[in-house]
């Protein structure tokens, strides 16, 4: 007993220390949505560094990679397999730009900002195909009122 009760202080120390602030964030990636069809759900998440964003293949034939040019200096690029749950941590400050591989000029987009903007202006700059040039617009025009 008395060790258990160590390991949970343990525990809750290093809950304390690393885990405070990293919050998890889900994203659903939909055939339909509130905003119509080939979503992500929501599009917009606002996010610490360190936070998770968890994928959710709710409906199939979805994924999430980024897109080029709308990526923090330094950070990864990522390409989650389609139909499939996907988890990845943000510790880069900046926006991210993330599409639906196969549904990107239906509009199947989104957009991570963990911490401060920093790459607002290049990320914006970025030219879409189709319905995910004005879904973005939409989605820049709210952070920026924000
Ligand atoms: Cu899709």
């Amino acid at each position: 007993m008395k060790s258990i009760l160590a390991a949970s202080a343990i525990a809750l120390l290093m809950v304390g220390s690393y885990g405070a602030t990293a919050a998890e964030h889900e994203v659903r990636m939909l055939n339909k949505g509130k905003k119509g069809a080939m979503v992500f759900e929501p599009d917009f998440v606002r996010a610490a560094p360190g936070d998770t964003i968890h994928f959710v293949a709710t409906d199939k034939t979805h994924n999430a990679e980024t897109i080029k040019g709308m990526l923090p200096a330094g950070a990864g690029a990522f390409r989650s397999k389609t139909s499939e749950n996907f988890t990845v941590t943000l510790t880069k400050e900046g926006v991210y730009g993330i599409k639906c591989t196969p549904h990107y000029t239906m509009g199947m987009v989104m957009l991570v900002v963990v911490g401060k903007p920093v790459n607002l202006e290049a990320a914006r700059e970025v030219r879409h195909p189709g319905l995910a040039r004005g879904r973005f617009e939409t989605i820049f025009k709210n952070l920026v009122r924000n």
